[in-house]
């Protein structure tokens, strides 16, 4: 039996967003774990730092027992595994290095905002 993908999720978290947005265009299956990111900060849990991610931050993804967290490598891990096409991670490597140019930007611009609405 397969479980599902489960998704470490806060509605308002930017890079969750990227997530969610990647598994709906992936018509991926998922389960969206609810975090209580604020007020409860239960992404600082000792039971979620020790199983889930030790930085503290969401995302996070199980899948099928594979621990994944940061947006960016979750999207990379899903157009790999999800998109036989390889429409969303080519192969050509030239392509692949603009990929992983505008993953490194949309983190930053992320960063800044999150940051931002945080304080
Ligand atoms: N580079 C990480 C950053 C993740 C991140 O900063 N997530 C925010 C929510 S959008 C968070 O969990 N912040 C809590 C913290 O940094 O303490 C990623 O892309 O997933």
């Amino acid at each position: 039996m397969t479980t599902l993908l489960r998704l470490h999720d806060y509605p308002l978290s930017g890079n969750c967003f990227k997530v969610r947005q990647l598994l709906a265009w992936l018509a991926v299956p998922y389960e969206a774990v609810p975090v209580d990111f604020y007020p409860g900060r239960a992404h600082k849990s000792a039971a979620f730092l020790a199983q889930l991610n030790p930085l503290g931050q969401i995302p996070v993804i199980e899948d099928e027992g594979f621990v994944l967290r940061d947006a960016q490598a979750i999207l990379v891990y899903l157009a790999s595994r999800h998109d036989a096409r390889r429409r969303w991670y080519p192969d050509d490597p030239k392509l692949r290095g603009q990929v992983a140019m505008w993953l490194a930007t949309a983190d930053e611009i992320t960063r800044t905002a999150s940051a931002a609405r945080l304080h």
